[in-house]
């Protein structure tokens, strides 16, 4: 069976979010992937980034339960979310819960602090997500849409919000968090 477009991003997601496998988002998993991203980048827990990225997550995971949680047992099944994102994914809905997200998590990978992802920065955070490096690196350059070799919050902001909005498969926005497994 080939899945939808959407379908196929939202699983992509799901799979990078599972950090310890079990089928369900909880939010465990959320900790565990700030923790891991964070360490990644080598940030100790006294920096802002360390606390600002744990707190993004957190809320991320009382808004994603709140929402897509539906039988609330404290964890997101690949149904609840799929169920979720066929009816929701919509930039409109999406603002308020990613905006915190995206700040946070692009903060963490602007390592030199001057306010923009490079092209390496993203394909870093894409590797602190789960992804191989030649996937990260195929994210880096699709996210980077005029190919000045660096990436805004806005751009960020933006390619995240319209990824679960676009059917296309082969827009470059569908690769922001790499390439979809081919089916
Ligand atoms: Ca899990
Ligand atoms: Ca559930
Ligand atoms: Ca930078």
């Amino acid at each position: 069976m080939v899945a939808g477009v959407i379908a196929q991003k939202s699983d992509q997601w799901f799979n990078l979010a599972d950090v310890n496998g079990n089928g369900y988002i909880e939010e465990d998993d959320l900790r565990q992937l700030a923790e891991r991203t964070l360490t990644h980048f080598g940030y100790s827990k006294e920096s802002p980034k360390w606390a600002r990225l744990h707190e993004a997550y957190a809320k991320a995971w009382q808004i994603m339960y709140e929402l897509t949680d539906t039988d609330k047992d404290n964890r997101i099944s690949r149904t609840e979310f799929q169920g979720y994102m066929d009816r929701n994914a919509k930039p409109s809905t999406a603002d308020g819960l990613l905006r915190p997200i995206t700040d946070a998590e692009f903060d963490v990978a602007d390592t030199d602090n001057d306010g923009y992802l490079s092209q390496d920065e993203y394909a870093e955070l894409l590797r602190a997500f789960g992804l191989s490096t030649r996937d990260a690196r195929t994210g880096a350059r699709s996210i980077d849409t005029d190919s000045d070799g660096r990436i805004s919050h806005e751009e960020y902001f933006v390619a995240c919000r319209d990824l679960y909005s676009r059917e296309a498969a082969d827009d470059r926005s569908s690769q922001v968090f790499g390439p979809l497994t081919r089916t």
